[in-house]
């Protein structure tokens, strides 16, 4: 294929959704994935009709490592060489403090957050180090930066992601892989609306008074870092609304 190939995790919604138009517009062949295949199918579809790139989607759970394998090894050929992985599929479940938490609930954070981005990573690393190129940005979080009240098990799977991207780039150094991560505050995407369990007001009140980044605004910064030159690579871009400070301080006019 000529074009570049970037597999995208989490494209259905928010973040993911809006990098693929964004590097689709950049002329990135894309591979689309996620759970929901009716978003996913309408999105291959308005992307290979709007834009001049080819796009095709694979439908499965991250979490579950037979779906993932089964769905990776029936990419057609012409898909094998991919340049960009965005490691970007992921969620926050619940906010109640550490004693009262739910254990699936963690578990789903914990096997979607952290084990789901190292069972794709492994399957797409080998050809990557085997061709000596290829540029993985994970989407880490200002929960991974710092802990917040309410939030240990999510900041904890952010805490992980960039332990283990940092791990990642010293591994890849032979290989010359590049190895971002993009961590932003506030983005007003569908995540707060999982967070709270499709309860929209509780969802709504989160972005109440400030302006909130958008999924846009991650979709530039990773179009950006995986634009630069073949010598640099962006380790890590913090990302906040103007109007946060922290994972804690935000400004709200009420
Ligand atoms: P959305 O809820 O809008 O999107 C999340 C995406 O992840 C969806 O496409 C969803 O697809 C996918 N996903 C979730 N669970 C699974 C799974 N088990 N298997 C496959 N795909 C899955 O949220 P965002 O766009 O905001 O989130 C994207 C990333 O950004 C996440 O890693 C999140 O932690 C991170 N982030 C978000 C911030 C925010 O404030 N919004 C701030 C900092 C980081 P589907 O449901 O179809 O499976
Ligand atoms: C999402 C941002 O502050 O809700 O990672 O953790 S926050």
């Amino acid at each position: 294929m000529e074009n570049k190939i970037a597999l995208i995790t989490g494209a259905t919604s928010g973040i993911g959704k809006a990098t693929a138009y964004k590097l689709a517009k950049e002329g990135y062949n894309l591979i689309i994935t996620g759970r929901r295949v009716k978003i996913l199918m309408e999105l291959e579809v308005f992307i290979q009709k709007n834009y001049k790139v080819r796009c095709i989607s694979l439908n499965f759970d991250i979490r579950e490592p037979n779906e993932l394998e089964n769905s990776m090894h029936k990419l057609p050929k012409e898909w094998h060489e991919i340049e960009l992985l965005i490691n970007n599929a992921g969620l926050a479940l619940g906010m109640e403090s550490i004693h009262e938490g739910d254990l699936q609930q963690w578990n789903q954070m914990i096997d979607t957050n952290i084990k789901g981005l190292l069972h794709i990573s492994k399957m797409i690393l080998p050809g990557m180090v085997e061709r000596k190129s290829g540029h993985i940005i994970n989407i880490s979080s200002i929960a991974g930066k710092e802990a917040y009240g309410n939030g240990a098990v999510y900041c904890g799977t952010k805490h992980a992601v960039e332990a283990i991207t940092k791990g990642m780039r010293i591994d890849l150094l032979p290989h010359g892989i590049k190895v971002s991560s993009v961590s932003p505050g506030m983005v007003d995407t569908g995540f707060s609306t999982v967070r709270f369990s499709g309860n929209k007001e509780k969802a709504e009140a989160v972005y109440k008074g400030l302006t909130p980044l958008y999924a846009e605004d991650i979709a530039d910064t990773i179009a950006w870092i995986a634009s630069r030159p073949k010598h640099v690579n962006i380790n890590d871009v913090l990302i906040m609304p103007t109007a946060q400070a922290n994972a804690s301080n935000t400004y709200k006019k009420i």
